[in-house]
């Protein structure tokens, strides 16, 4: 039960999963004794970044907060996985450079028409009314990542399939 440190960012649009995924995910390291926390909206906009909204310089500083907390905590040893929006390339690319702890990008590649679908919160239908500015996907860019180091096609995947294929990655990358 053995494992480096290291942070594991997921990207994608509102509604694309990454935040049941990380918790699924935190919730099987768990049970292998692997020291794994999650950073994410819920837990990180309500208190070190309640300063800061979806302009793009809000983003861009949400982003880098949230970078610097994941490198300490990978640095102490720590699985660190994040699930942000984090829609622009060079903010997540300043990340990558930010610590010597292992950075890992994933794609949580589930396309706008199926999160828009899928609207949980009803968020987009909202943003289609206009009543959310900047609202990434409808009128915020989301930049995809180009090479991610892994990528996952959560619509025609099961979450089971998914984490699987998400389990096996990390344990490759991150066991000793
Ligand atoms: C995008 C917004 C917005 C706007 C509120 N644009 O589906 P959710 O609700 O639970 O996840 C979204 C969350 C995005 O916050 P992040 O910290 O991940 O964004 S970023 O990385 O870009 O800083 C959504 C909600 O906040 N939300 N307004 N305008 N998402």
């Amino acid at each position: 039960n053995r494992h480096r440190g290291g942070v594991l960012w997921l990207t994608g649009l509102s509604g694309s999963g990454k935040s049941t995924i990380a918790m699924e995910l935190e919730r099987q390291l768990f049970n292998k004794r692997w020291q794994v926390y999650v950073l994410d909206g819920d837990n990180v906009r309500h208190g070190l970044c309640s300063d800061l909204g979806f302009s793009p310089g809000d983003r861009t500083e949400n982003i880098r907060r949230v970078g610097e907390v994941a490198h300490l905590f990978a640095k102490a040893g720590l699985l660190v996985v994040t699930a942000f929006i984090s829609p622009y390339r060079a903010d997540r690319e300043r990340v990558r450079q930010m610590g010597p702890a292992q950075f890992h990008e994933i794609h949580v590649a589930t396309p706008l028409d199926v999160c828009e679908q899928r609207d949980p919160k009803g968020l987009y239908e909202k943003a289609r009314r206009g009543e959310i500015p900047d609202f990434t996907g409808i009128s915020a860019p989301y930049e995809p990542p180009e090479a991610p180091e892994l990528r996952l096609n959560a619509e025609n995947c099961t979450i089971d399939r998914t984490l699987t294929t998400l389990v096996a990655y990390v344990e490759r990358t991150f066991a000793l």
